[in-house]
């Protein structure tokens, strides 16, 4: 917990920096989506910036590419191995942001229901508790090369 709070700060400030847009809203942006194959399963990463100065949730996503769709936190147990755990829901304090990416918080999607190739999209709700749904058109990418890759588990066991 000490850490993923230390890294939303450190998202925070990367974001003051980089002068980012928060304007009074919550909004999503980096968004993609793991590419997997029909039946697997696979998940979806994105930053999620709250510039309003009330505290939201992200209470639930859907999506047509999958069967069900949850969210989830990878980490890691006592023995060494990864562990998802599903959350209803992710508070995304005021003035902050949450960072959806491997090994942390993920949007999973389970049982795919179609391939989904670099390059394909698809449509992903979020579902908020003090805010409208936000619909997103998210592109898929290889998971290749990225560090972590892998750890969410995204084999169901
Ligand atoms: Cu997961």
């Amino acid at each position: 917990m000490k850490k993923f709070f230390f890294s939303l700060i450190a998202t925070s400030l990367l974001l003051a920096a980089c002068g980012a847009d928060m304007r009074n809203e919550v909004a999503a942006k980096d968004y993609w989506a793991r590419s997997g194959v029909k039946d697997g399963n696979s998940a979806a990463y994105m930053l999620i910036q709250n510039g309003t100065d009330q505290d939201n949730e992200l209470t639930g996503a859907s999506s047509d590419a999958a069967q069900a769709v949850e969210l989830h936190l990878s980490q890691m147990k006592a023995d060494g191995t990864m562990e998802m755990i599903q959350q209803q829901s992710v508070v995304i304090p005021a003035g902050k942001a949450l960072e959806l990416k491997p090994g942390s918080y993920h949007v999973m999607l389970i049982g795919l229901t179609r391939d989904l190739k670099a390059g394909d999209e698809i449509t992903l709700t979020l579902k908020f508790k003090n805010r409208a749904d936000l619909t997103l058109t998210v592109p898929v990418k290889d998971a290749e090369g990225m560090s972590g890759g892998g750890m969410d588990g995204h084999q169901m066991p």
